[in-house]
């Protein structure tokens, strides 16, 4: 297991993106801290230059192991259960038009609060079959590409559709594609879930990624969760990919994600060793 960093290619409202804005100069601190990933939250692939992104990235040796696109819904509203069909649509279209640059750097794309939540009127079976047909048809699109899609369960305060990894599980049976699994996000978890550890355990092998911050969503280290028996579990699982630090940038961005990394990356070696 490695460890990434959130970074937003643009400014963003979302109170948890590490590191927003300045791409250059936030690489390369992030590289010199010693983390070996960036998972890029981008709003609309349009706005990007995957060319100049590569470059960064090489330049800095980051990899890049997952897109989040959570920014579409807070900052456009676009969701796979608005009543409004054209919204649904617009929203299955930004998901697919993520596929190439996710394919271009074997990332996962993040379904986030993109999914939406039960909106006035709509029924809550209606809601689940929208957010069921939608991933469908976006896991089918990516799995040419061999691209995976990730969806997070998020707490209850900010979504009304799957807060626990037990709901996420019914939602894979549902979906029943191979390339769609979940993310893991122990500041959700910690709120949603009775034992971390047992959830950890449950999803196994459909782990396809995972957040971390602590109990107050700040860097691991800075509030009670334990990060020891959280990260050996994920280890038992077999999972082997970035453990991605998405946490507030408190007492600010740089501060908080070398404190993140200072924390974690003994813990990695130990449970590696
Ligand atoms: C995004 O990864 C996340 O964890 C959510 O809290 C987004 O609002
Ligand atoms: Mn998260």
């Amino acid at each position: 297991m490695r460890l990434s960093i959130v970074l937003s290619t643009q400014q963003t409202s979302f109170q948890a993106a590490s590191f927003s804005g300045g791409l250059e100069t936030n690489l390369h601190q992030i590289a010199a801290i010693g983390y070996q990933g960036v998972e890029l939250a981008i709003r609309d692939p349009r706005l990007v230059d995957v060319q100049q992104l590569d470059r960064l990235m090489q330049q800095h040796r980051l990899e890049v192991p997952a897109i989040g696109t959570g920014q579409a819904w807070n900052e456009e509203g676009l969701s796979f259960t608005d009543p409004d069909e054209f919204v649904r649509r617009a929203a299955i279209e930004r998901i697919i038009s993520h596929i190439p640059v996710a394919a271009h750097f074997n990332a996962l794309i993040i379904i986030g609060l993109i999914r939406g939540v039960i909106k006035p009127g709509v029924k809550p079976e209606q809601g689940m079959e929208w957010l069921a047909e939608a991933l469908r048809e976006c896991s089918r699109a990516a799995a040419p590409h061999g691209v995976r899609l990730a969806l997070e369960p998020i707490n209850r305060y900010e979504t009304t559709l799957i807060n626990s990894v037990d709901q996420g599980l019914d939602l894979i049976q549902n979906v029943g594609e191979g390339n769609f699994g979940l993310l893991l996000d122990t500041f959700h978890m910690n709120i949603e879930e009775a034992r971390i550890e047992q959830s950890i355990l449950a999803c196994g092998k459909r782990i396809f990624h995972f957040h971390v911050a602590d109990s107050n969503r700040w860097y691991p280290g800075a509030g009670h969760l334990d990060f020891g028996t959280i990260l050996r579990t994920l280890n038992n699982t077999g999972y082997n990919g970035f453990v991605s630090g998405e946490f507030m940038p408190k007492p600010n961005a740089e501060t908080a994600a070398r404190e993140g990394f200072a924390y974690l990356a003994p813990l990695l070696r130990r449970i590696s060793a």
